[in-house]
């Protein structure tokens, strides 16, 4: 039998009947529909920000995200960074090439001694690696993947109840599931030490145990240093992993060695450890995405054959996720790091950021107290870093932002950076009222 070849018009007229059935049966046409990709919530601190920067109040006031602002609420460029702009585009080697895979050897080895001091037994016994990120995500997105891949162990993160919002989903993403330890008493407005210990070394042995090195996000909270050895033993006795995320060192207490203590206490012990750190915060490099990974293994025969398989593997992964990590705030922070006069400019820097944050602490403590607010508030000054857990509740967090424009993350989370002269007195007062209006 001949094929019969419909004609152009009938041809057009068929298709067309066949569309407006597709049309018609389903109108929207994706595979990919809401049951599927169901709608995500907006992410709330991105979200406080967008919501912050709409709002056309006058007396606005934003502590929602931990940036550092100065005392008129703008961003700062710290005068070092300025100056080694200046020096990497005045370098007539300048360039946009590719850098390498794992980012550049003299950023990544001084990045290393800054966390673990640069008279670190790791690193003379070379049992350290370690890898540029895309900042302080990147960096636990790449301890998380590893990980995820090579950990022989309890493949479950232990975090602290509270912790930063981003840890639950970076782990889950890659497969790792989350429990929590506890860490914030309400009751005492401090570390709940006690229950933190027994989550600990009640987990199973080998599993992984997330630490804030120092400044703890969101309570502001840090154990001792008498606390923190305690918790290293816990730790060696039970051979958990533990996985450090260092995202304020330096702009916690303007002293990088004070802020890298606990790490590097728990390397003294010999304790295998990774940790995931940023140049976010103590660089001012927010947008700039400039991290490392660090992975620092016991001492052992063949601790730096360890250390190089790690290597390996850890470049794989980056190739095939980002291939090679970006150059400028990297370059920022390899010229300070690397200059001894910028190093110790940059030290200043941070005592300014520090500084400025310790005194609107004490402000906001004093007014406070001086308005009689219901409620102690020692913890305002008792806590560390950039953020203060105020210990309001999530009613009051809101309305704290509904009522009087103030911008803080519904947890009572308060980035005390967002405080400064003008505005700590008006702030004071919402808070005040707040918690007389609202129980
Ligand atoms: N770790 C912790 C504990 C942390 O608070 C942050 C950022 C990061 C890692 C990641 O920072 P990065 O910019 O990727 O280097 N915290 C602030 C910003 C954010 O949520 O992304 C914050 O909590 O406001």
């Amino acid at each position: 039998m001949p094929l019969h070849h419909p004609s152009s018009s009938q041809h057009s007229q068929s298709v067309a009947r066949v569309q407006s059935l597709v049309n018609q049966m389903s109108p929207s046409a994706t595979v990919f529909s809401a049951e599927v990709v169901p709608q995500a919530p907006e992410d709330p601190m991105f979200g406080l920000m967008a919501a912050f920067k709409a709002d056309d109040y006058p007396e606005k006031v934003n502590v929602s995200a931990g940036t550092y602002r100065d005392n008129d609420s703008k961003p700062w460029i710290l005068p070092v960074v300025a100056k080694a702009d200046e020096i990497i585009h005045a370098d007539p080697n300048y360039d946009h090439e590719y850098g390498p895979i794992a980012g550049t050897p003299s950023f990544r080895n001084k990045a290393a001694e800054l966390i673990l001091s640069s008279d670190s037994p790791a690193i003379k016994e070379k049992r350290v690696t370690s890898i540029q990120t895309i900042s302080g995500t990147g960096a636990v997105h790449t301890g998380a993947l590893f990980l995820a891949k090579f950990f022989p162990g309890n493949k479950k993160v232990y975090v602290s109840s509270p912790t930063w919002v981003n840890h639950h989903q970076i782990f889950t993403n890659v497969g790792l599931p989350v429990a929590e330890y506890p860490y914030w008493s309400e009751k005492t407005k401090a570390l709940d030490f006690d229950g933190m210990k027994a989550a600990i070394s009640e987990a199973p042995e080998r599993s992984i145990i997330l630490l804030h090195a120092c400044a703890h996000n969101p309570t502001g909270v840090d154990p001792t240093l008498d606390q923190w050895k305690e918790l290293a033993t816990i730790i060696k006795q039970r051979n958990h992993l533990t996985f450090f995320d260092s995202a304020y060192q330096g702009f916690a207490s303007g002293d990088l060695a004070k802020d890298g203590a606990a790490v590097r206490y728990f390397v003294e012990q010999g304790i295998e450890l990774v940790i995931a750190q940023s140049f976010a915060k103590n660089f001012g490099l927010y947008g700039e995405r400039a991290g490392c990974f660090h992975f620092v293994t016991s001492p052992a025969p063949d601790a730096s054959e360890t250390a190089k398989r790690v290597a390996s593997q850890l470049e794989i992964l980056q190739r095939s996720e980002i291939s090679n990590p970006p150059l400028y705030g990297a370059r920022i922070v390899n010229t300070v790091l690397n200059d001894p006069k910028l190093f110790a400019e940059w030290e200043e820097n941070l005592k300014t950021m520090s500084g400025r944050i310790i005194e609107m602490r004490k402000v906001l403590r004093a007014k406070l107290e001086e308005l009689g607010t219901p409620g102690t508030w020692n913890h305002i000054t008792d806590q560390i870093g950039m953020f203060s857990f105020t210990g309001l509740n999530q009613k009051q967090s809101l309305t704290m932002k509904e009522k009087y424009h103030v911008y803080m993350t519904k947890n009572g989370r308060v980035s005390m950076a967002g405080l400064n002269t003008n505005n700590v007195d008006y702030f004071a007062k919402a808070i005040d009222k707040v918690v007389r209006e609202v129980q």
